[in-house]
């Protein structure tokens, strides 16, 4: 056994490396993991001046990086390919060092590091970064529309667009910058042109609306030639219904359009563009029907036949309509697209006798399916689609007014090679059903499920000795992959598919954990910010909807998104931009808040929704939790004034850094004298209320509240007593008062409600209500029964930090604090993520009264190892083992 006190941490010989253990100290490795902004793949990037990022994967011990060289090997406009710059060895979004790039310039970058030493580090590999159209004046081509307008309150067909076009010589380069009001695909002879589904997703299209650029160069090689280029659009937010209203529709406007500029480069180098105009014509297609709830119709009969091809006569359709430009910015996406990420056959499959086969995909999961080898027609199939089954049929209730039903009738206009799937629309499902299948065979892989949801880079992963929390686990990254389609949603089955706020702010934490969604929650804080009052109300879900929340705007846990998910980003990501971007939408935020109480700074009035969906609201009332709303509410006035506070010292900003922590310390005391009873525990005894008080050290942790808490869980039995306010933090909140047990007790309970209840009943996602399906395998009879939303997940923020032990000390994990508390009879935990400074990872396991511990920390890191009853170690970059006496 290792002694605490002189030999706390050893480092593993050989492991210099991020986690692979053996290999030969060779000194620093080339640095690697190249990134521009929060792209990997920087093509059509926004800014002239983005910030670079890279990580070390190896040094030797006792290697410090003294600074960093970026060479600009080449660029295509300005004069300054060839320099190498000094900057920051953080390798952390450190500011572009040249001369600010051209629109649509190109340039390569390569980085190396010096240590303080003087030893010096292979270049790395290089990364292309290329600007997009940086300036509204880049764009010669105009928004174009099918020239009629019909009925636009009900569902009508979308339009197919196409112009040919000459290329007068040999291309060796192109690009396509492409945008819509509506949802679009583009072609080039028939051949779609990226791979960007539901583009250009949901903003604020008011204020932005995205454009994406993709390379175009294979599309049109082999010139000179005549190519076609064709366009499919459909509702998607901008036209197509949102909410449970069938009435909201046309949100942003009722005309679907184009905007694509094709800028090509020839051999001889001279370029030449092709801008949507009045030279492109539209007509109707083989979708009769697209919508994101109810579903896409397909008729492969009316479907013009080669439309998108060379020759084709389209004299018979109209020219489109070029309309003005419309009042939002293009602007170019800050992180990755939708597109379909996985396939996934059937685990079950049956027949009926009359005919309707149904499907389970053993994953609840966002998407659509494909039909696979389907043979010719003329037939019509239709597919229905349900997160659960009730007494053998599909239980499509909890869908609301969601249709979520494709339908397929083949055609000469189908793709030709038996295949089909809807384009423009996603549903959130784990069973299906198939109608009007053609033939008598059918193969479970004819049917598949394409999963489709925001391509981002999986970060964070999570192991520990009991498969009930691993499979705890796996349902939250399901839940986080089920609603991160563009914008964060509530759920993606039903009507609705919000980008709530509340949601997002609880689970923000984990989510920075499990998958690099920095780019993503840019871009929506941008449209939160855009679509703040005047008094610095945020709106209940983002984007919003004209009226949508009439209620009011300042209520807590939800609107606290303005300031606690920036907050919560930069302590993962670390992007300082982000904290100076976000800084007036949270500070209005919190002006807003402290406005809007009584003069003590305490809430006591304004719609609030609480500890919302608690165990004990009644399924018509979610709102009816135990907990007080104001007395929550003060606690968040709290919490966000004191990251206010922290924020602007984080920017330099003193004298805000001064008075808001002045103004917190006044809240904290108010909601002392207004919500504690004279023997100090919280007025409303809630699980929630306490909890909360003590993470946001409204009150001393080991004092009455933290009692009172642990014997709130203990009478409850250790079932769930919370709801989305107090769910996240009700086991950081034992663990700081002492009561450890009780918090293990609550994460391994499994009898309703728990976190673990679910899998009793066979969950694969997190559901929205702790009962969404009842002990007795119904379904839960309340309006709102999602089984996908990620709220109360939140939890896996506790299993990273403090079963597995591994949480930010520093933003961005410059440093990292390694802290496991074992409990709950788990033999072992452990996590990996990769952080912005490369791989850290931490394993322990308990036996003979021995906790041991491997953590790798990497290169350009530091981190404390806090193990149970020993003095915490400052530990530099390797892989490290110790060990302490450990009572099980
Ligand atoms: C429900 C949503 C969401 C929640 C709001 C208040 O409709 O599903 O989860 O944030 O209510």
């Amino acid at each position: 056994m290792t002694d605490t006190t002189t030999a706390p941490a050893r480092r593993v010989a050989g492991s210099e490396t991020d986690g692979r253990l053996g290999s030969a100290p060779t000194g620093p490795l080339a640095p690697t993991g190249l990134r521009v902004e929060h792209l990997r793949e920087p093509l059509g990037i926004g800014t002239a001046e983005p910030r670079l990022s890279w990580y070390l994967p190896e040094a030797g011990p006792g290697w410090e990086p003294g600074l960093a060289e970026v060479e600009l090997v080449e660029r295509t406009a300005g004069t300054d390919a060839g320099a190498v710059a000094e900057v920051d060895a953080s390798g952390v979004l450190v500011p572009w060092p040249f001369a600010p790039l051209a629109s649509r310039e190109r340039a390569v970058w390569r980085v190396r590091t010096t240590a303080v030493d003087g030893s010096v580090t292979d270049w790395s590999e290089p990364l292309e970064v290329e600007a997009g159209l940086l300036s509204d004046t880049d764009w010669t081509a105009s928004f174009v529309a099918a020239p009629w307008r019909e009925n636009t309150r009900v569902d009508q067909a979308p339009p197919i667009l196409r112009r040919e076009v000459t290329l007068r010589g040999d291309v060796v380069r192109a690009r396509l910058a492409v945008a819509s009001l509506g949802l679009h695909e583009v072609t080039v002879d028939g051949v779609r042109v990226g791979d960007a589904e539901l583009a250009p997703g949901w903003t604020s299209f008011g204020h932005r609306v995205r454009y994406l650029v993709h390379d175009a160069t294979e599309h049109l090689a082999g010139g000179p030639r005549t190519v076609a280029l064709g366009a499919r659009l459909a509702d998607g937010w901008y036209r197509g219904r949102i909410t449970w209203d069938d009435r909201v529709r046309n949100v942003y406007g009722d005309r679907l359009a184009l905007i694509a500029q094709l800028e090509v480069e020839y051999a001889d180098g001279s370029t030449e563009t092709f801008g949507t105009d009045d030279s492109w014509r539209a007509a109707r297609g083989g979708i009769l029907l697209s919508g994101l709830y109810d579903g896409e119709k397909w008729d492969g009969r009316v479907e013009p036949d080669g439309w998108q091809t060379v020759g084709f006569d389209d004299a018979a359709w109209d020219a489109v309509e070029v309309l003005d430009a419309p009042a939002a910015a293009l602007v170019p996406f800050d992180g990755p697209v939708v597109r379909v990420v996985e396939e996934i056959e059937p685990v079950w499959s049956r027949r009926w006798d009359a005919g309707a086969i149904q499907l389970d995909f053993g994953q609840n999961l966002p998407g659509r399916l494909k039909i696979r080898n389907h043979p010719v027609g003329p037939f019509g199939v239709t597919l229905r689609h349900a997160e659960v089954m009730q007494d053998d049929e599909l239980a499509t209730r909890p869908l609301r007014t969601a249709k979520a039903t494709d339908v397929f009738y083949s055609g000469p206009g189908d793709d030709g090679e038996g295949s089909w799937e809807p384009r423009f629309t996603v549903h959130g499902f784990r069973y299906a059903e198939v109608e009007g299948w053609p033939v008598s065979s059918f193969e479970p892989g004819d049917v598949v499920a394409q999963v489709v949801h925001t391509d981002m880079r999986r970060t964070g992963w999570f192991r520990c000795s009991d498969p009930r929390l691993e499979q705890l686990h796996e349902n939250v990254v399901w839940s986080m992959r089920g609603n991160f389609v563009d914008v964060p949603t509530d759920c993606p089955q039903r009507d609705e598919r919000l980008g709530w706020t509340g949601d997002l702010q609880v689970f923000t934490p984990t989510a920075a954990f499990l998958y690099d969604c920095a780019g993503v929650l840019r871009s929506w804080l941008r449209d939160l910010a855009l679509e703040q009052r005047e008094d610095g109300g945020v709106p209940f879900f983002v984007p919003t909807l004209p009226d949508s929340d009439p209620a009011g705007h300042h209520a807590a846990v939800w609107g606290d998104a303005a300031t606690l998910t920036p907050w919560g980003l930069f302590q993962a990501f670390g992007d300082r931009g982000l904290l100076e971007d976000q800084w007036a939408s949270a500070k209005a935020w919190v002006d807003g808040v402290l406005a809007s109480g009584d003069e003590d700074l305490v809430r006591v009035e304004g719609f609030e929704f609480g500890d919302w969906l608690d165990p004990l609201a009644p399924p018509e009332d979610a709102a009816a939790a135990k907990a007080d709303k104001y007395c929550l509410a003060t606690a968040y006035s709290y919490r966000s004034t004191s990251v206010l506070a922290a924020w602007a010292a984080e920017l330099g900003n003193t004298s805000d850094a001064a008075s808001y922590a002045e103004t917190a310390a006044r809240i904290k005391a108010s909601w002392q004298a207004r919500f504690l009873t004279p023997s100090g525990t919280v007025i409303d005894d809630s699980q929630a209320s306490s909890a909360i008080a003590i993470v946001f050290g409204l009150v001393d942790a080991d004092g009455p509240v933290g009692a009172r808490l642990s014997e709130l869980v203990r009478s409850n039995g250790h079932r769930i007593g919370t709801g989305f306010a107090g769910t996240p933090v009700v086991c950081d909140a034992l663990l700081l008062a002492g009561h450890l047990d009780d918090a293990y007790a609550m994460l391994l309970k499994d009898e309703c409600p728990s976190w673990l209840y679910p899998l009793t009943q066979g969950a694969t996602t997190i559901w929205e209500r702790w009962d969404s399906l009842l002990p007795d395998g119904r379904v839960n009879s309340g309006g709102m029964t999602s089984f996908n939303h990620y709220a109360l997940g939140s939890v896996a923020d506790f299993m990273h930090r403090v079963v597995a032990g591994i949480a930010p000390a520093a933003p961005g994990y410059a440093a990292i604090r390694f802290a496991p508390r074992p409990g709950g009879g788990l033999t072992s935990a452990g996590a990996t993520l990769d952080t912005p400074r490369g791989q850290a990872a931490i394993d322990w396991s308990v036996s003979d009264g021995t906790l041991s511990v491997t953590v790798t920390v990497p290169v350009g890191a530091t981190a404390v190892l806090d193990l149970p009853g020993a003095e915490p170690v400052e530990l530099s970059h390797g892989t490290w083992e110790s060990a302490v006496p450990f009572d099980a």
